[in-house]
């Protein structure tokens, strides 16, 4: 199985970290998609990663895809969104805050850098940046009432896991948003998280 994309990316990330979790194991290519799209191409139409090449040949794509599939292989005793009910619900709702807060970070660092200087639209950076920053602080008030838990319940769960990822990606893209400050419980998660051989194995190079 070989995963295709660069650690920078948070959605190639929270898929690797869940298979370091789960002990799944992988070969990761770090295609950097915007300079050689062909590669992925070749797996996936829509070309982004990350790509999840199978085996047999198949490629999964879009990470919700990918980690679902994930935790059907790994079991219910390693899967890190519960199967069913409020528990899944609960996991679901956070990690998709998670997600968006990630979405919408992205769609603030695209602006610059895929437009020319004088095209680029500062109230959409700021509009999609007060978005980010709600999804974190929303994270935060999470962090703030799990403690020394976790977010969703008694165990680990993806939402932790994409919670950190988030955490630790809008500082490398927008440090100067402040999340660091505004959101301290959820750095002291992302933290806990970041220490993980999981999280270590994937960590993303400095910006
Ligand atoms: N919703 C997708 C987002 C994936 C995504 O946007 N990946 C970026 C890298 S961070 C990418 O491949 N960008 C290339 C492009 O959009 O052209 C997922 O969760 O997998």
């Amino acid at each position: 199985m070989k995963l295709l994309g660069v650690y920078r990316s948070p959605y190639v990330r929270r898929v690797a970290a869940t298979m370091n979790f789960m002990g799944i194991a992988f070969e990761h290519e770090p295609v950097p998609v915007f300079d050689t799209p062909d590669v992925v191409r070749q797996h996936n139409p829509v070309v982004r990663v990350p790509t999840l090449v199978l085996d047999d040949g198949d490629a999964l794509i879009e990470s919700f895809a990918i980690l679902d599939w994930l935790d059907e292989q790994a079991g219910p005793a390693k899967r890190l969104t519960p199967a069913s009910g409020l528990p899944r619900r609960a996991v679901m709702k956070t990690t998709a805050v998670a997600i968006a807060a990630i979405d919408k970070t992205i769609w603030a660092a695209y602006e610059p850098r895929f437009h020319p200087k004088d095209k680029v639209h500062q109230p959409w950076i700021e509009h999609n940046e007060g978005q980010a920053m709600g999804g974190f602080k929303w994270l935060d008030g999470e962090a703030a009432k799990a403690g020394s838990g976790w977010l969703c319940g008694n165990a680990m769960t993806q939402a932790d896991v994409t919670a950190a990822i988030g955490f630790t990606f809008v500082n490398l893209a927008r440090p100067k948003l402040g999340v660091t400050e505004a959101c301290p419980h959820l750095a002291k998660l992302a933290a806990r998280l970041e220490a993980l051989p999981a999280l270590v194995a994937c960590k993303p190079p400095p910006a």
